[in-house]
């Protein structure tokens, strides 16, 4: 059940896992293959050495009142199939991630709110959810990989995180940061990615009403796998824009460089907006996998949220929105 068929549409190997694929290369060239043996062996004996599992503090929280507002065109995925199918690179490159990502600490947990603020902050992660309320929201994900799931989230809109932070006037974009720890994650050892895993959204798209931080899933606090204790969620963008375990928002001027944009530039780009008509360098983005059910469907224009976030680019059609 928790195996994932490749389907007939798959080609080879190499055209595949296009956020993968490149590094593979890469590392071959670099002749440093070994270093992707992340040992299973370390990582449970360090599991064992921490407060990985101690129960979750805000778990009172959950399941969250669900927002109405936000309905889904199918199913959402079962929550095994889900935790068993991520992308979590700190962790590797295997879509199998749940069981090494497992030794990630989650608390203490602190969130450092700086650069273009009336004051920074770090704050730690239990008093910020609960200066928040939660609610629950089904969404779509759709992976630039093209599969796709859908979630019931819970958390709050990226824009109360705004409100609270207090950003200065100058502030242009919302810059935010994954921790940083090669002894615990052993793929930030993998020293050709740019870590810490960085991603931004304009202030327009951070205070839009979609742009959502998770702090649960499927009605208790998010596996770790899935990004604890707090992740982005914009659904119109495809899935690498949505980082995970975030430690760190800092208002800048300059647009923030993501990680996959600072290793492929012409495959990653800044907006990323979901679109079927244009093609990613290597494959089409005109359909999509859903995962667990063996099942295409096309894929839709801001992936079905045009409503919500369409107006937020009138006037860049010169811009690069759509990879
Ligand atoms: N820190 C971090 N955030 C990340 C990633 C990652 O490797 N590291 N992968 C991204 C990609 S490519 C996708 S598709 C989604 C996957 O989220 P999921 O595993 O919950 O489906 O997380 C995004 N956020
Ligand atoms: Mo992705």
């Amino acid at each position: 059940m928790n195996v994932i068929r490749r389907r007939g549409w798959e080609i080879a190997d190499r055209d595949l896992t296009p956020e993968h694929t490149f590094f593979n290369r890469r590392s071959f060239l670099a002749g440093s293959a070994s270093a992707l043996a992340l040992a299973p062996g370390v990582a449970l004996a360090q599991r064992a050495s921490d407060a990985a599992n101690l129960p979750d503090p805000t778990s009172d929280l959950y399941p969250a009142k669900r927002n109405e507002k936000f309905v889904l065109d199918r199913p959402v995925t079962d929550e095994k199939i889900n935790s068993n199918y991520n992308n979590f690179y700190e962790f590797g490159s295997q879509k199998t991630i749940g069981s090494s990502a497992q030794v990630l600490r989650t608390r203490p947990w602190m969130v450092k709110i700086d650069g273009l603020v009336e004051k920074p902050i770090e704050i730690g992660i239990d008093e910020l959810i609960r200066k928040m309320t939660i609610e629950e929201r089904a969404y779509r994900h759709r992976c630039v990989e093209a599969w796709s799931m859908a979630i019931a989230w819970s958390g709050f809109p990226v824009r109360k995180l705004v409100d609270f932070a207090k950003p200065l006037g100058s502030a242009k974009y919302l810059r935010m940061e994954t921790f940083m720890d090669p002894k615990m994650a052993f793929g930030q050892k993998q020293s050709w990615y740019p870590w810490p895993y960085v991603e931004g959204l304009s202030m327009a798209e951070a205070t839009n009403d979609l742009a959502f931080l998770a702090t649960g899933a499927y009605g208790h606090p998010i596996a770790k796998q899935m990004g604890a204790p707090l992740r982005l969620a914009v659904p119109w963008k495809y899935g690498f824009k949505s980082v995970k375990s975030i430690v760190r928002f800092s208002f800048v001027e300059q647009r923030p460089k993501g990680m996959w944009e600072a290793l492929q530039a012409s495959e990653y780009g800044f907006w990323a907006n979901v679109n079927p008509e244009v093609p990613h360098p290597r494959w089409s983005q005109a359909s999509e996998e859903i995962i667990g059910t063996g099942e295409r469907k096309p894929t839709l224009k801001f992936n079905g949220y045009g409503d919500y976030v369409a107006d937020i680019y009138t006037g860049m059609e010169a811009e690069r929105l759509w990879a």
